[in-house]
Order: structure tokens, then C-alpha cells, then sequence
């Protein structure tokens, strides 16, 4: 098991953090979406470490940008 945690920007409320979840929760291999809304914090648990590529592109899915850290 793998967690990893990425910044997200741009999620306001509850429907946000529900749309990052789902995408983020669809990629093959992860396990667990925790969206942290105030400080924009999404925690991701996978079997194997995730190709950000593929991070960055569930989050553009849902609508908000993947902030490099
Ligand atoms: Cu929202």
C-alpha cells in the first residue's frame, strides 16, 4: 500500500470534493479518496504508486488543477 497526498485547487464545496473523489477513486489500482476541502488536500492510497500523469488527469476530469508541488 502506497498513500500518497497531492494539492488540489479550485474545490469549494461538498459536490467538489465528490466529483475529485470519484475520478481520482476510478483510477485502476487505488484504494482510498480522502479530500480534505479547507486546506485542499487530497490523500490517496493505492497498491502501487501512481503515474501522477494519470493524478493530474482524474483531477482535470473532475474540473480542478493538480498543483505541483
Ligand atoms: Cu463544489
Amino acid at each position: 500500500m502506497v498513500t500518497t497526498t497531492y494539492q488540489v485547487q479550485g474545490m469549494t464545496c461538498g459536490h467538489c470534493v465528490s466529483a475529485v473523489s470519484a475520478e481520482v477513486g476510478a483510477i485502476p489500482g487505488v484504494d482510498d479518496v480522502q479530500v480534505d476541502l479547507a486546506s485542499g488536500r487530497v490523500t490517496v492510497t493505492s497498491d502501487n504508486p501512481l503515474d501522477t500523469a494519470s493524478v493530474r488527469a482524474a483531477v482535470d476530469e473532475a474540473g480542478y488543477d493538480l498543483v505541483e508541488e
